[in-house]
């Protein structure tokens, strides 16, 4: 940690030389330091200086913003362009057409719905001189024009000479939108306890890097920190009308929160309100298949879930279950042989029942690679696979016709501290998927942050810089992706700069190495 510490100032200090060279030496060579790397851009060498009364205007727009998402989107803007800046400049030093006046945000879509595939597509236009001029985003939802909003804070940095924001290599042309739908985080609260601020300053770190779905693996076995006011004894920790507000945080800044109860193996803790939910004392998860009570509880969780998390999607679960326990456990073997099954038949019973309550509160369900290793074809249709394992599964989940995430350990895995930034950099979602039908079923992928050893002092550094690794991976088309992540790490080691300076406590490298300054 204390090395950390150090290694903060020294690059900032890299970062703002960055920026100055830019401006005393506008012909130079620059690098483009944006992260994730846009599908298409365009620019010139010129400076242009953000306005003191740098506006957003909505001039043209068909969305009106009742929320207030935008305005909150512009205000968040500011905040991280202008951080702790002192600035000083004498703006009367300067003509009208060194300076924007302010960035047009035009927006096509009245709606601000966060659906699962909502258009995160914008355009970014900034000109070479004012007069004055100002910037411009086109969208067709306010939650592509968001993402514009990033991208335009990272053209953005202090002048240390002029003693303004300016906004280095004018014109700008940039078109993006993201290669995959689905670009995940996992964290756990039921290892570790995550106070609420603390997971929002993880989804504002998200944003950063375009990251849009928050995997929330908010209880398993060793607690249970969720209000759940139809069965009041499960819980401690976060209370029901902090899960709201929480869900709004993130649905405002254009992340889903993805709820999940990994069911049956991985719920311990919910027999310590209700016992009955065990099976027995020797036996405390998976749990009890054979009591109609469990499947109530399961009802009840996702009928209470159903009014604050408002994603298509729940995680049911559904890995590492231990059907020998059912099988040893002398009330259960009597029901399992009563309805004629096995432990393993009795795992497909409980995750098809746990699926169809689940659909019956509107939800489609997302459930570990196991329950489709074990009984793929028997899963309803619309069930989405998140593969965990290993390489390869994705294959064979879009072969059969189902959908796909993808998490791969030995890649994925964040809370693995020897896996490089390059290992999470070059994870390719198609691996050896080549048919255009099987491309479109694999969503995106996720990287976890599993909590058995991280909790709210290290989550930061743990997770960044690495993710962001996996973020450009999910975000940037194939063709202009680095094929070397040695030509990407110049520009990683500036993100993670961006990430300091923003108050992220990105770490300076992984378990093998460091990636700042220079790769
Ligand atoms: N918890 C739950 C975990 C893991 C899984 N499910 C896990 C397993 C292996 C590794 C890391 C995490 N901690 N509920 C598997 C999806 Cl290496």
């Amino acid at each position: 940690m204390e090395m950390k510490k150090k290694l903060v100032p020294i690059c900032l200090l890299l970062l703002l030389i960055e920026v100055s060279l830019v401006s005393a030496a506008g012909k130079k060579v620059q690098q483009v330091n944006i992260w994730p790397m846009p599908n298409y851009y365009s620019n010139g060498n010129k400076v242009l200086y953000l306005s003191n009364e740098f506006e957003l205007s909505t001039v043209g727009s068909k969305y009106g913003d009742k929320s207030g998402i935008l305005k909150d989107g512009f205000t968040r803007f500011m905040d991280v362009v202008a951080l702790d800046h002192v600035i000083e400049a004498n703006f009367s030093r300067f003509g009208q057409s060194a300076f924007l006046k302010g960035i047009n945000v035009v927006i096509q879509s009245p709606n601000d719905e966060l659906h699962s595939g909502v258009d995160e597509s914008y355009n970014l236009t900034v000109p070479a001189a004012g007069k004055p001029a100002y910037a411009r985003i086109e969208a067709n939802s306010v939650y592509g024009a968001l993402h514009g909003l990033q991208t335009f804070s990272q053209l953005c940095g202090f002048n240390f000479k002029t003693r303004l924001i300016e906004v280095g290599m004018v014109p700008w042309t940039i078109f993006d939108q993201p290669r995959f739908s689905y670009r995940g985080l996992l964290i756990d609260t039921s290892r570790h306890y995550l106070p609420l601020r603390v997971i929002k300053k993880v989804i504002d770190s998200m944003t950063y890097a375009k990251l849009n779905v928050l995997h929330w693996h908010i209880v398993d076995s060793q607690s249970f920190p969720l209000e759940i006011p139809s069965y009041p004894k499960l819980w401690d920790g976060f209370s029901d009308n902090a899960i709201l507000d929480h869900s709004r945080y993130a649905q405002r800044r254009g992340v889903n929160v993805l709820a999940e109860i990994d069911v049956p193996g991985h719920a311990a803790s919910w027999g310590n309100g209700y016992p009955l939910l065990w099976p027995s004392a020797d036996c405390k998860e998976p749990l009890d298949v054979s009591n109609e009570f469990t499947f109530q509880v399961i009802d009840g969780i996702l009928k209470d879930f159903s009014k604050v998390f408002k994603y298509k999607f729940v995680h049911l679960g559904g890995d590492e279950v231990d059907t020998g326990c059912w099988e040893s456990t002398r009330r259960v073997s009597g029901w399992l042989r009563t309805h004629k099954m096995v432990g393993s038949q009795a795992y497909q019973y409980f995750v098809l029942r746990a699926q169809k309550i689940a659909l019956s509160h509107g939800y489609e369900v997302i459930n570990w690679e196991e329950t489709f290793n074990n009984f793929g074809d028997k899963l309803d249709r619309k069930t989405v696979i998140h593969n965990w394992l290993g390489g390869g599964v994705a294959e064979k989940v879009t072969a059969a016709g189902l959908r796909c995430i993808v998490s791969n350990q030995e890649n994925w895995y964040l809370d693995h501290l020897d896996t490089t930034w390059q290992q999470f950099y070059m994870n390719e979602p198609l691996t050896n998927i080549t048919n255009p039908k099987q491309q479109k079923l694999v969503l995106g992928g996720e990287v976890c942050m599993w909590g058995e050893h991280i909790d709210a002092s290290d989550i930061e550094q743990t997770i960044w810089p690495r993710a962001a690794a996996a973020a450009e991976r999910l975000w940037t088309s194939f063709d202009k992706l680095a094929r070397n992540p040695r030509q990407v790490a110049r520009r990683l080691a500036h993100f993670r700069c961006l990430l300091n300076q923003r108050g992220i406590a990105a770490a300076p490298g992984d378990g093998l190495g460091r990636i700042a300054p220079g790769g």
